[in-house]
């Protein structure tokens, strides 16, 4: 009832194909016109050549739009004032009929009522810095505990505290899953110095663990940490002074609630000149690849 697909997407989810589910967020609010409008369209086109149909998800008329046309998506990269909508506000979104932006969260739950299992993001929100303090921490992570969906993503930006959100996602028994990579990626760093759950090579290994996940009625989402190219990866120093500075003005300025991450995101694109853009695109791209072929492999052992 509250949920809409395009036939594409509905016809794939049928015959139990591979459909990798994308989100709104990222368009509206993470990234900059113009560069939104081609990014989301080269995400879409990436999930198709690794063989798996793209579905960006949306609140439009009173419903999950799953899998947007080609003048939503635009409707979405250039309307600067369009809502973004986390789990406590899809509600009044949905009867009011207004059009929203989904996060990470509220495109899992999107996803979910589809029936898709797979995601692919560039990083999630998690548990701010100074958490203790602001008890700012991202509707992100208790729908990766509630809903069975894997979320693949770069790991979380050190807007973030890595550590502590790594901490939350183990109390609340989220598998963090690195795809090659025995550290769990920092966004824009390959690195973090923390562990993951457990680490896996191949889309057929990390499709398995899904599958486990789910048959064996642990349910829930997982996270896939999917490292930054190494040819695209930023020098760590570089990338934290710039990151210290835009979180040391959302301080200052005094902006709260879920208008801190919007705000991080721009000031990083802004002091970095675009090249932390350039390097943030690149890892949307790699992972809509690898949920792709995650897609792919979930549907030929399981055809769900
Ligand atoms: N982190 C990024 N890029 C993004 C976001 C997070 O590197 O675009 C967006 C995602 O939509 C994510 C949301 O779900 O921000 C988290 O917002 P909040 O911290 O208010 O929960
Ligand atoms: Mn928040």
């Amino acid at each position: 009832m509250f949920v809409r697909m395009n036939s594409e997407v509905d016809d794939a989810l049928r015959r139990g194909g591979p459909v990798v589910a994308l989100e709104s967020t990222i368009i509206s609010h993470g990234m900059p016109y113009p560069q939104n409008l081609k990014t989301a369209r080269r995400v879409e086109s990436t999930v198709r050549e690794a063989g798996a149909v793209p579905a960006t998800v949306a609140i439009l008329d009173g419903a999950f739009q799953v899998g947007l046309t080609p003048e939503e998506l635009e409707q979405f990269a250039k309307t600067a004032d369009v809502a973004k909508a986390s789990r406590r506000d899809v509600a009044a979104m949905l009867a009011t009929g207004k059009p929203a932006a989904t996060t990470v969260a509220t495109t899992m739950i999107g996803a979910a009522m589809a029936g898709i299992r797979v995601f692919a993001t560039g990083g999630t929100g998690g548990v701010h810095r100074g958490a203790e303090m602001t008890m700012d921490i991202s509707a992100d992570l208790e729908e990766l505990a509630r809903t069975p969906v894997a979320v693949v993503s770069a790991g979380v930006k050190s807007i973030l505290d890595i550590g502590r959100t790594l901490e939350y996602l183990e109390t609340v028994g989220v598998p963090v899953l690195g795809f090659g990579t025995d550290e769990f990626p920092a966004f824009y760093t390959r690195s973090s110095g923390l562990p993951v759950t457990a680490r896996f090579d191949t889309p057929a290994e990390i499709a398995r663990v899904l599958d486990v996940q789910w048959k064996s009625g642990l349910g829930g989402g997982v996270l896939v940490a999917n490292p930054i190219p190494e040819a695209v990866a930023l020098e760590r120093d570089y990338i934290e002074g710039i990151i210290e500075q835009a979180v040391t003005e959302a301080g200052a300025k005094g902006v709260r609630g879920k208008d801190v991450t919007p705000y991080l995101l721009r000031r990083i694109t802004e002091i970095s000149g675009g090249r932390s853009l350039a390097s943030n695109i690149e890892l949307v791209l790699n992972n809509a690849r690898v949920a792709g072929e995650i897609a792919v492999a979930l549907s030929e052992s399981t055809g769900q």
